[in-house]
């Protein structure tokens, strides 16, 4: 592989983090179970998510206290949503207000936090970011415009937080008439994203998914196979059923399993990112930290951590 992929290549394991102001929901709206999508999926209003969204207050999210569980599990890098498809940013963004600092008035920003701490560890941190916008009314209305936006966005991530991983996602918006995104639109994105930073490694669906669209794929929930591909291949799987946190979901994989499909896809030379989503203080469950650390107690068995 390509020098800007070559830790990735080696690093195998990874941890996902789902984290945005779904989380306080806990994967409920009245009748409605749902999670990260919840406000689509169970037809919140607007106005009474950004009022939710208001309240936000993730003020236990313990940056050291995760990145220590993840270099216990043998973790090698990290990566958390910066923005998912409900369009908030989890770092105070210039680009509009919908974002933890502006619109929750928390001072904190927990991705400068995460990004202190994986450093200072020896962790790698990346971020996913959704093209898919549910937000702002320029992705359907007028695209070029927020094309604009969200490279502004990116510009600030990548140089205010130097990711190592860009994580992108929504590429296959259902959004009608048509999916706005194109295998150009891709291509585009990769070339303005590395004429920042050559070294960030990118996703596949950054474009359509063909093995020529970003550094790697992204099989989901499923193990990716033997056969090399052309491309690298990241397996992304939850820890229990879900991505975000879902107070009813504590159907938690057992260390045994997850080290089974660690194991798997490491002879597949593939990697696991293994996802948690905190709940909506940013705390980390004990169900998910158990898990975590039943991997690490594996780990340092075999001596692999
Ligand atoms: C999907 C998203 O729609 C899910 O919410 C989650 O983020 C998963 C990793 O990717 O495309």
């Amino acid at each position: 592989s390509s020098s800007r992929t070559r830790w990735f290549d080696e690093a195998r394991f990874g941890m996902f983090i789902h984290f945005g102001t779904y989380a306080m929901y806990k994967g409920q709206y009245n009748a409605c179970r749902e999670v990260e999508w919840i406000k689509r999926q169970c037809n919140i209003p607007w106005s009474e998510y950004e009022a939710k969204a208001a309240t936000f207050n993730p003020a236990s999210f313990d940056a050291n206290a995760i990145v220590q569980l993840a270099k216990q599990a043998g973790q090698k890098y990290i990566v958390i949503t910066a923005k998912h498809h409900d369009g908030f940013a989890m770092w105070p963004t210039a680009v509009n207000r919908w974002n933890l600092r502006d619109h929750s008035g928390f001072s904190r920003d927990l991705l400068r936090e995460l990004k202190t701490a994986a450093t200072a560890n020896g962790i790698k941190l990346g971020f996913y970011y959704s093209i898919w916008d549910w937000h702002d009314p320029d992705f359907v209305g007028n695209f070029p415009a927020y094309v604009t936006k969200m490279k502004a966005q990116l510009q600030e991530l990548v140089t205010g937080y130097d990711p190592a991983v860009l994580w992108f996602d929504g590429e296959w918006a259902e959004t009608n008439p048509t999916n706005p995104w194109s295998a150009q639109n891709g291509e585009d994105l990769e070339r303005f994203v590395h004429g920042i930073s050559p070294q960030v490694v990118i996703n596949n669906r950054v474009g359509k998914r063909r093995a020529v669209d970003g550094d790697f794929g992204t099989p989901e929930q499923a193990l990716a196979g033997s056969p090399p591909s052309i491309q690298l291949q990241e397996s992304c799987m939850t820890i229990n059923n879900t991505w975000g946190y879902a107070a009813w979901d504590t159907n938690f994989k057992s260390p045994t399993t997850m080290v089974r499909d660690l194991a798997t896809l490491t002879s597949n030379g593939a990697n696991l990112l293994l996802n948690i989503g905190p709940t909506d203080t940013g705390a980390v469950t004990a169900g998910q930290a158990d898990g975590l650390r039943g991997i690490g107690t594996w780990m340092a068995v075999n001596g692999a951590a």
